[in-house]
């Protein structure tokens, strides 16, 4: 394939290496995974929202039928590499950007991170090492460990052949993004030219969701919970002045940045209308606006599953800086054979096609041209 032939690329696809499963399968408070009886495989239980219905099922009725068991089952997607190969196949996927899945390494002991995160990294980099020129990867930083292991796993990340960045959740060192101790690690990050790949994973508290949550399975935390984290998270970065301290990082925002490209005039209202921002002089001429952030520092992901979404997105950060994604292995196909297309994939390209015309060249560069560019994926790399 010459460089000149469209490629589609999937920049959000994640995988949970064998290790980290087997890390999942030792622990008794979420994360984990475990095998429930009747169950067709084990189940992965990771959101806070799933906690208490996994409390429930344990202790109310251990052989219920799976459909009413927690969490997601562990198929050969989560960890198989020919799988991923397999997936990429079947949807005409040329490259993939695999991640580490939420909540990374946000639950290890600080004693223990360091190792941990370079025996997952260094599982990335031998997986994308099997299928050269069709894996790269972002890897994953030990965000409990002392500052001086975490500076350095930068360092050792940006060493590894096939790495192209970090994906980072909002939580930080604990005290979110805008936690001045993180200034270091993005400075780091923006100038071992490792582009930061924001995923969330937390949500909102399990209150809003009312006392009848149970009942609408996992819809409200991850199709509202997890968006409005990953704008609350820029918000805050964006306000503490992180982009301004650090100009040269680069960060892609998962799901088309959550709902920042339709919330940011509402944010720059507020801003411009702030008594105690303007007091303080932080609403000045020369202050750059959310929307020049979104256009200079950011970009976004194409995971938004319409073309109203999509369009926001493009609006808001520049059609060169999109990026088609799938978030495989999560949302399978339910009533439909897994080896087989997945709508959750197809929904996302159709997207594309539908804002910006079947073929066009706007339409390839958010399929995969972007991708290249930005995370540098040229096949000699
Ligand atoms: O289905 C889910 O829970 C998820 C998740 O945890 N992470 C993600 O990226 N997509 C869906
Ligand atoms: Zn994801």
């Amino acid at each position: 394939m010459d460089s000149t032939t469209p490629r589609v690329v999937d920049i959000h696809t994640h995988m949970y290496p064998p290790a980290y499963v087997q890390l999942l399968e030792s622990r008794n408070s979420i994360p984990l995974i475990r095998k429930f009886a009747g169950a067709e495989a084990p189940r992965l239980i990771i959101l806070p929202a799933e906690a208490e219905s996994l409390d429930k099922s344990t202790s109310e009725n251990p052989g219920k039928p799976s459909s009413h068991l927690p969490g997601r089952p562990v198929t050969t997607h989560y960890s198989s590499l020919s799988q991923k190969l397999h997936f990429m196949d079947t949807h005409k996927i040329d490259i993939s950007v695999i991640s580490l899945a939420n909540p990374w390494l946000d639950f290890i002991a600080p004693e223990d991170a360091g190792e941990t995160a370079k025996s997952i990294n260094q599982e990335f980099s031998n997986m994308c090492g099997e299928a050269p020129g069709r894996l790269f990867f972002f890897a994953t930083l030990p965000l409990t460990a002392l500052p001086e292991t975490l500076l350095a796993a930068v360092g050792y990340v940006r060493s590894l052949k096939y790495c192209r960045g970090v994906i980072l959740g909002t939580s930080g060192l604990g005290k979110g993004l805008d936690d001045p101790a993180l200034v270091p690690v993005f400075r780091a990050l923006a100038s071992n030219k490792l582009t930061v790949f924001l995923h969330p994973h937390y949500g909102l508290p399990s209150e809003v969701w009312g006392p009848r949550a149970a009942e609408y399975g996992h819809v409200l935390p991850l199709a509202l919970g997890f968006p409005m984290e990953t704008t609350i998270a820029v918000a805050r970065m964006y306000l503490a002045g992180v982009f301004d301290q650090v100009p040269e990082l680069r960060m892609v925002l998962a799901h088309s940045g959550g709902t920042l490209p339709f919330l940011a005039g509402r944010i720059e209202s507020c801003i411009v209308h702030d008594g105690h921002l303007v007091k303080e002089g932080k609403v000045g001429p020369s202050r750059r606006t959310i929307w020049q952030v979104l256009k200079e520092q950011i970009f976004l992901d194409a995971v938004v599953y319409s073309e109203v979404g999509l369009k926001a997105a493009i609006d808001a950060s520049g059609v060169d800086r999109l990026m088609f994604g799938t978030d495989h292995p999560f949302f399978p196909p339910l009533n439909t054979d897994e080896q087989g297309e997945w709508e959750s994939v197809t929904w996302n390209a159709e997207s594309v096609r539908k804002a910006l015309g079947e073929g066009s060249e706007a339409a390839r560069a958010v399929m995969g041209g972007n991708a290249v560019e930005i995370l540098m994926l040229h096949e000699d790399d």
